[in-house]
């Protein structure tokens, strides 16, 4: 029943205990203590439940959605703190930020979880694995928080693999190892299956997927209809799912919110040149080239503006990308107002014409060339190593 199709390879990012470990991280004196983050807990009289908590206080029995009064109750000595959800969605868009430098095949499931699909990541970064150790990597370089992962053939397999060996885990399954993992789990683990389901499989005594996976179909059928199909499928490794992302890459682009409202030249400036680097690195990454360059201004009022231009030529040239946007900037009249927010974007894309560079002026080849070049130097060294000279990062 395997499909002839070519082998996926499907990483399931989740962020080990997403809130609390930010507020650990922002705190460092919470490191290693029960952390609670939820419902004020009012000395166990407090309604409301638990977001979710630190590992150290799952050892005390608490996890998310239990009512707050109760995990006050299983460790009074817990640190509780409020939901702070602005503070959280940055760091999620600082990880989805991460995410998009190796694949733009992302689907994101929550704040804190996203599947990729890396099949296609091979020629960037080595092997399936290595991307995701690369990933893992550059998570915790950039962020200090760890994710733990699951690489396997299929989505449902990545997404039981990542929660496998949480914290900071990292766990393949290949394909010809596919069932072997899977048989042994318990059926709650298949995807789909309701409690009425579950039990109406226990009363028959399958217990694991393996059970389900030796039924005799036409029996499942009988039992579930055409779902039955479906779970016989999956208990057999069959999962043919893509990672769907939200809408075919139309757009690539940056923004930076400053830590402060500012209106030196020099800082903008340098900002908008470091947008244009990541934007183009990413173009190139993705075997894209963009005509339309747009610049996103939020002034300190909150007002945001734009303002886009069109180029002769599909680019993915840093160069020429900052070229333009630094006309538009020149061009946008702030009122003396500071900036909160700048931001890059391209579109009206086309992906890389191979027949094309061959013919491409040596100019321009060599341009290639020197990109190419940073590129191994970034990847080697780090993101942060080569910028050009008006980049201050
Ligand atoms: P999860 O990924 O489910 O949990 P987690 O990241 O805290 O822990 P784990 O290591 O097991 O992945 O959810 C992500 C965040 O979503 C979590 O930090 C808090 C929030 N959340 C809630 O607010 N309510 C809930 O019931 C759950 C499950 C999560
Ligand atoms: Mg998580």
């Amino acid at each position: 029943m395997q499909s002839m199709s070519v082998e996926k390879h499907i990483g399931h990012v989740d962020m080990d205990a997403f809130f609390a470990a930010i507020e650990q991280r922002d705190n460092p004196h919470l490191k290693g203590k029960p952390v609670v983050i939820g419902a004020d807990p009012k000395k166990g009289k407090g309604r409301g439940v638990v977001s979710t908590c630190s590992y150290e206080a799952r050892r005390f029995g608490i996890h998310s959605a239990m009512p707050i009064s109760m995990a006050y109750r299983k460790c009074p000595e817990a640190v509780f703190l409020p939901v702070d959800g602005k503070k959280y969605v940055k760091v999620s868009y600082e990880i989805y930020d991460i995410l998009y430098d190796f694949t733009p095949v992302i689907e994101p499931i929550s704040i804190d979880e996203a599947f990729l699909d890396i099949t296609g990541s091979y020629r960037l970064f080595g092997t399936p694995l290595k991307t995701c150790i690369l990933i893992k990597a550059k998570i915790k370089k950039e962020t200090d928080l760890t994710a733990s992962i699951g690489l396997a053939p299929t989505k449902m397999v990545a997404k039981i693999a990542s929660d496998l060996k949480k914290p900071n885990g990292l766990v393949v399954v290949s394909k010809d190892k596919l069932l072997d993992f899977l048989w042994p789990l318990d059926i709650s683990k298949l995807w789909g299956l309701g409690k009425k389901s579950e039990s109406a499989l226990r009363s028959l005594r399958i217990n694991t997927i393996g059970d389900l996976a030796r039924m005799n179909i036409w029996n499942l059928v009988d039992i579930f209809g055409k779902n039955g199909v479906h779970f016989w499928n999956l208990a057999n490794g069959v999962d043919d799912r893509a990672v769907e992302t939200e809408t075919e890459t139309k757009s690539v682009g940056n923004e930076t919110t400053f830590s402060k409202d500012i209106n030196n030249e020099r800082e903008i400036k340098s900002e908008l040149m470091f947008l244009c680097e990541k934007v183009s690195d990413r173009l190139r990454r993705y075997g894209f080239k963009a005509r339309t360059v747009t610049l996103k201004i939020r002034l300190e009022n909150f007002k945001t503006h734009t303002r886009g231009s069109t180029l002769d030529e599909a680019t993915n040239f840093t160069d020429v990308l900052y070229k333009k946007i630094k006309e538009l900037y020149n061009r946008f009249d702030k009122k003396g107002k500071k900036i909160r927010l700048v931001g890059v974007k391209t579109s009206n894309l086309s992906s890389i014409d191979s027949r094309d560079s061959l013919f491409e002026e040596k100019s321009d080849k060599k341009k290639e060339d020197i990109h190419k070049a940073v590129d191994k130097i970034r990847e080697r060294f780090g993101d942060l190593s080569i910028h050009r000279a008006t980049s201050s990062k």
